[in-house]
Order: C-alpha cells, then sequence, then structure tokens
C-alpha cells in the first residue's frame, strides 16, 4: 500500500477546498439601484450642500426641506475642475412644469446672462454659475414651496438639465 494515493486525494480535497473558497460569494452587495437613482440630500438646520462635477452630475437626486423652514439655504459646490465656461453649474429652483422652459429660454440668452432670462418670474431661486472649484449659496424662501408644486432643481447650463435635475419636497 502506498500513501502516494492518499496524499494526492487529499491534495485534490485541498484544491477543492481553495477553489470554492476563491468562488464569488453569492449576492453580497446590493442590487445596482434602478435607472442610476441618486441619494437624498443630507439636510441640517435648514440648508443643504449639493456638489456638482466635471461629469455633469449633482451629487444627490431629490432635497427633502423641513416645512418649519422659513428660508432654506442651499450651498452648490463644484467639485470638478473644468472652467465654467466649458463645464458651468448653476442650481435652479421652479415648478417641474417651468423646468424645460426655463433651461430653453436660458440657452438662448445666452453665457454672457449666464444661461438664464433675465428677470424670469418662472425662477424661484438659483445660485450663480459656478466653475469648478468655486461656490455659491442661495436661500430659497419655503413658503413658495408650499403650493404649485412638484418642484425641481436643476442646472441651466445648455443641455445639463437632461442629467443635472432632482425633485424637491417640503414636508
Ligand atoms: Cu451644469
Amino acid at each position: 500500500m502506498s500513501t502516494v494515493p492518499n496524499l494526492l486525494a487529499a491534495a485534490c480535497a485541498l484544491a477543492l477546498c481553495a477553489a470554492a473558497a476563491a468562488a464569488p460569494a453569492p449576492a453580497r452587495s446590493a442590487p445596482p439601484s434602478p435607472s442610476g437613482d441618486k441619494p437624498a440630500a443630507k439636510v441640517a438646520n435648514c440648508a443643504t450642500q449639493v456638489e456638482a462635477n466635471d461629469m455633469m452630475q449633482f451629487d444627490v437626486g431629490s432635497i427633502a426641506i423641513p416645512a418649519s423652514c422659513g428660508t432654506f439655504r442651499i450651498t452648490l459646490k463644484h467639485v470638478g475642475k473644468l472652467p465654467v465656461t466649458a463645464m458651468g453649474h448653476d442650481l435652479v429652483v421652479a415648478r417641474a412644469a417651468d423646468m424645460a422652459g426655463i433651461a430653453t429660454d436660458g440657452m438662448n440668452a445666452g453665457a454672457a446672462a449666464n444661461y438664464l432670462k433675465p428677470g424670469d418670474a418662472r425662477v424661484i431661486a438659483h445660485t450663480k454659475l459656478v466653475g469648478g472649484g468655486q461656490s455659491d449659496t442661495v436661500g430659497i424662501p419655503v413658503a413658495r414651496l408650499k403650493s404649485g408644486g412638484p418642484f425641481v432643481f436643476f442646472c441651466s447650463f445648455p443641455g445639463h438639465s437632461v442629467l443635472m435635475k432632482g425633485t424637491i419636497s417640503v414636508g
């Protein structure tokens, strides 16, 4: 009787064991979110911060404003590097139904007007247009958001509102 076959058997068993251990773990991570949904903004003290980047993206998909806030402040922070002329971002608050019209009129108003029609009464609030590394804060009168919704935030830089938009709720 040789011990070699036994050793081989043991080696094979170890190999199988190692292979099993190296196999991908079954469904350990969370399933991919549908349609690239983004998280809700972190809100504290009637304020929040929204980041925008060089990939034409906001980092949040929704902002829930406490109804007890008189004014709600949103700080838009451009965390990218591209200049305002190439990848400028602003954050405009308006009724969802007005977004397309504001964006179209803003595009026609051009860069000199920061892509917003001057005096556009449909705009409830907006930050400045900022480039990489810059930020701006806007205060929103929450009373303006308590009826007439739903409301959204979006970027009025030409073409950006396709990706750069989210919902605003008050409650
Ligand atoms: Cu933008």
